[in-house]
């Protein structure tokens, strides 16, 4: 491979600090070996109802060049989201819990600025044309498995990017370019003997691989359910499901390399939204709803799904002070959140005479 003398690793990794990126490394834009794993994953079903990972689109993370046939290397970026302010109401079943990714506004609009502003630079530079592609979340590359090629850390056992230095809470992006750039080397894996993730999930999400290793059940998985999952989650994993209205953050908190995690004080990611008391969020009509979470990733539950998990969350709270308004989203105009309400509002029942 023909190396650029003037556009070497390190500058790409300097270019992309300067855009606000705490993590950067490049990897080669050629097939991952663990699209062998994406594949048993999908044929286990474990993808649930995620249409855009099991059909054509999901057969596109085969190769990075199906996105940019001319990519030779994939810069790939981290950037930290954790904004040292885990919510207080962990323990008070009564608010809501809403995972640290989820409490600032869309990350997708702020990594894609960057990494255009990182392309303007690396063209500054590179002087002659090229071509090239952003990534963020949405298209289909398998992300970590590159992130993990491009030395940026290792895949833990409950599956997330983890760096030694900053912890997992990290958001990933990636910049197809096709420019040769010689490529970092992988980080070797530390989560060792420990099992804290496992051990922790609520649900049991967390199941053993075909070779030793670990899956995520994303039909298990809370996150996938309270933001994904269009559909009445099941009563067994529901009144698991705590206080957490939208994704969930659990396999992450316990982790030790999140100890002490690296934070951010970026003004984009810094928490918003409305009280987090399960009885107001109940009364946010549709108008409200919009106006509170449009633009934060929150949206991508919509009106109703959010709906359901704040029934859900209400029906977990042993509260009977929440029986009223619980009472009231059983007659909810979207029937899923009716639906969900009556099966909460029978735990709730359950619960307060138990
Ligand atoms: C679908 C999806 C989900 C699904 C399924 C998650 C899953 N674990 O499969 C759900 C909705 C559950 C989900 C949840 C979350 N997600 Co998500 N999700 C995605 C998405 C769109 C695709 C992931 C995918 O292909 N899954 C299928 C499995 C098989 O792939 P994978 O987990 O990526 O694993 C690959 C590699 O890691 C590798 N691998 C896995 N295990 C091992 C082990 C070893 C030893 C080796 C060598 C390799 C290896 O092989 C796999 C196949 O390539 C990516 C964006 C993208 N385009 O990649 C974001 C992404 C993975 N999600 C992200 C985030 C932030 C989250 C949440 C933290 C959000 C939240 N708080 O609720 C949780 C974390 C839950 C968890 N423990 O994974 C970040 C990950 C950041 C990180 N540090 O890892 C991503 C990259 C989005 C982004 N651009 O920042 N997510
Ligand atoms: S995100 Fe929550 S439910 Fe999903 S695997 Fe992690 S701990 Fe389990
Ligand atoms: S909790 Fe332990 S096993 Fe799980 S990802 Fe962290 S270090 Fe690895």
């Amino acid at each position: 491979m023909v190396l650029t003398r003037a556009l070497s690793r390190e500058t790409v990794r300097e270019l992309a600090f300067e855009c606000g990126f705490e993590l950067a490394g490049v990897a080669c834009a050629e097939p991952a070996d663990d699209f062998a794993r994406f594949q048993n994953w999908r044929e286990r079903d474990f993808a649930g109802e995620m249409g855009y990972l099991t059909d054509r689109r999901g057969d596109l993370r085969a190769d990075p060049r199906n996105l940019l046939p001319s990519a030779q290397s994939i810069v790939c970026v981290g950037k930290v989201y954790n904004t040292g302010t885990a919510q207080n109401c962990e323990t008070n079943p009564s608010e809501a819990r809403i995972s640290r990714y989820a409490c600032g506004g869309d990350y997708h609009d702020l990594m894609r600025e960057r990494l255009e502003e990182l392309v303007g630079l690396l063209g500054r530079i590179y002087g002659e044309a090229f071509e090239s592609r952003i990534c963020v979340d949405t298209a289909p590359l398998l992300e970590r498995s590159y992130a993990r090629l491009a030395g940026l850390g290792w895949i833990g056992k409950n599956t997330c990017l983890i760096n030694q230095r900053l912890g997992s809470w990290l958001f990933l992006g990636e910049v197809l370019l096709s420019i040769p750039l010689e490529p970092d080397v992988p980080a070797p894996d530390r989560c060792g003997t420990c099992t804290r993730c496992i051990d922790s999930c609520p649900t049991n999400a967390l199941v053993p691989d075909d070779s030793g290793g670990w899956m995520l059940d994303a039909r298990r998985c809370l996150s996938y359910l309270t933001i994904e999952y269009r559909g009445e989650i099941e009563a067994n994993l529901a009144e698991r499901s705590q206080n957490l209205i939208f994704g969930c953050d659990i396999c992450q908190e316990v982790c030790p390399w999140n100890r002490r995690a690296a934070e951010t004080d970026e003004p984009a990611f810094a928490p918003r939204g409305p009280a987090r008391r399960l009885t107001d969020l109940a009364e946010m009509s549709e108008d409200e709803f919009r106006r509170v979470f449009r633009r934060t990733p929150v949206w991508r539950a919509k009106y109703s799904g959010f709906l359901r998990n704040v029934a859900l969350a209400m029906g977990n709270s042993g509260n009977p002070e929440l029986r009223g308004p619980l009472e009231r989203l059983t007659e909810h105009s979207h029937s899923l959140v009716a639906r969900s309400a009556r099966q909460a509002l029978e735990r709730l029942e359950r619960t307060i005479h138990s």
